[in-house]
């Protein structure tokens, strides 16, 4: 027997928690889980319309990684919200099991000897690849979701990449590991089970694996207790504890809804969008056009009730938004029927969402606006005056403030 002091031994390992039922719980919960956020994911990336390349999405060389991609739709407007809370709230919410999950299988990390077979070793290294980028990308998501972007322009890049070499890896595992799982929730309840994963020595029991089990789930449901509020406005949002938008008070009245990034660290001044500097330049097939805000509101307005739904996760509830039609618009530079991509650019001089790019799908919804007003109020500075796009369904990021100039056509 080996020297017991050293995880390379198997006595090393003395939880009497650890087993193939254990293991095999957390397991088919994380096959389920890790599917949805998959799933989920991929659509984000969808939804910030990255074919239309190099202006959302700067992902180099995404080739056939792109293959699913299709045109995100406007309907239902709540899409993204939906589709990005459960992204998010979901994959906080199973920090606890994939840690449990790590833990259960660890000593087998210490096995000795490394590789008994070629096969044996391209498992490893297919765990590895599982394992480290189960950790990647959750450290990654919630750097991102947490700390207000850290990652400028490049987390897309990684989280994608990432997200597919893990899916990858779990795939392999999942199709290896989940008969055994199955058997295993059958077959083996609590003590007098075996298997490699139990202690051949272990310590007497404080908890029962079920109630290891509880833990688990009461952490759980403590992430998702602290995080769910994030997708609704006030008073429901103050649950949001672990959300770090949380801190920031929008206030109260018309604007007073979740800020991202407020028009002083966007470096927008009054002065540049006072009624006397500020013009939209409108371009398209038949030339460009200059409206001050006074001319846009005189134009036909429309009102439209569509929430902000943010890649981080968090979003809010409808707000009503009134303004020019974003297919009015191209209408005004010769795109009378059919408008085509549309390119928008905010005053903002620096920072990776001054601008963005919307799909001919998005511009031809009528709910689709160059806002001026929200809630029966002038546009707040922080939420865009004098005027920002906002696109049913689609992701905060593609609904530009401090909007200056539209260009329709020409993207390709
Ligand atoms: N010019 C500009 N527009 C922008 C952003 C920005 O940083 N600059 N942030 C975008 C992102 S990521 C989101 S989620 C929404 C947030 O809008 P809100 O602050 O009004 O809630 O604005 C979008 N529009
Ligand atoms: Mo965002």
């Amino acid at each position: 027997m080996r020297d017991q002091r050293l995880p390379t031994s198997p006595g090393f390992w003395r939880s009497p928690v650890r087993g193939p039922w254990f293991t095999s719980v957390l397991g088919l919960v994380l096959l389920v889980g890790i599917t949805v956020l998959f799933v989920t994911g991929l659509l984000s990336y969808a939804a910030y319309n990255p074919d239309l390349s190099p202006v959302n999405d700067q992902t180099p060389g995404k080739g056939i990684l792109g293959f699913y991609l299709f045109s995100w739709p406007t309907h239902p407007y709540w899409l993204y919200r939906f589709t990005q809370g459960v992204h998010v709230t979901l994959g906080l919410t199973l920090i606890p099991v994939l840690l449990a999950k790590l833990w259960s299988v660890v000593p087998k990390l210490f096995t000795l000897p490394p590789a008994r077979s070629l096969a044996h070793a391209l498992e490893r290294i297919s765990l590895l690849l599982l394992v480290g980028g189960a950790l990647f990308e959750f450290i990654t998501g919630v750097l991102n979701v947490q700390l207000d972007y850290v990652f400028p322009g490049s987390f897309y890049t990684l989280h994608f990449y990432g997200a597919w070499v893990f899916f990858a890896a779990f795939l392999a595992h999942a199709v290896l590991k989940t008969p055994a799982a199955l058997r295993n929730l059958r077959g083996l309840r609590g003590p007098g089970e075996e298997g490699e994963l139990v202690a051949p020595r272990p310590d007497p029991p404080t908890v029962s694996r079920r109630g290891a089990l509880w833990f688990v789930g009461g952490g759980s449901l403590l992430l998702f207790g602290t995080s769910a509020g994030r997708s609704f406005d006030q008073p429901l949002r103050r649950t949001a504890l672990l959300a770090p938008h949380g801190w920031t008070d929008p206030g109260s009245g018309p604007g007073g809804f979740q800020i991202n990034k407020t028009a002083a660290h966007a470096g927008i001044t009054a002065a540049e969008t006072g009624d006397d500097a500020w013009r939209l330049v409108v371009t398209g097939r038949t030339g460009t056009v200059r409206l001050s805000r006074a001319e846009l509101a005189r134009l036909p307005l429309h009102s439209s009730a569509l929430p902000i739904a943010c890649v981080e996760g968090w979003s809010t509830s409808d707000q009503w938004w009134r303004g020019v039609r974003l297919r009015d618009l191209a209408a005004l530079v010769g795109h009378d029927t059919d408008p085509p991509d549309l390119f928008v650019e905010s005053l903002q001089r620096h920072g990776a969402f001054r601008r963005a790019a919307l799909r001919a799908n998005q511009v031809a919804d009528p709910r689709s606006l160059l806002a001026l007003y929200v809630n029966g109020e002038d546009l707040t500075p922080d939420h865009g005056y004098p005027a920002r796009v906002i696109v049913p369904g689609a992701p905060g990021v593609l609904n530009t403030k401090w909007v200056g100039r539209l260009t329709f056509g020409e993207l390709r």
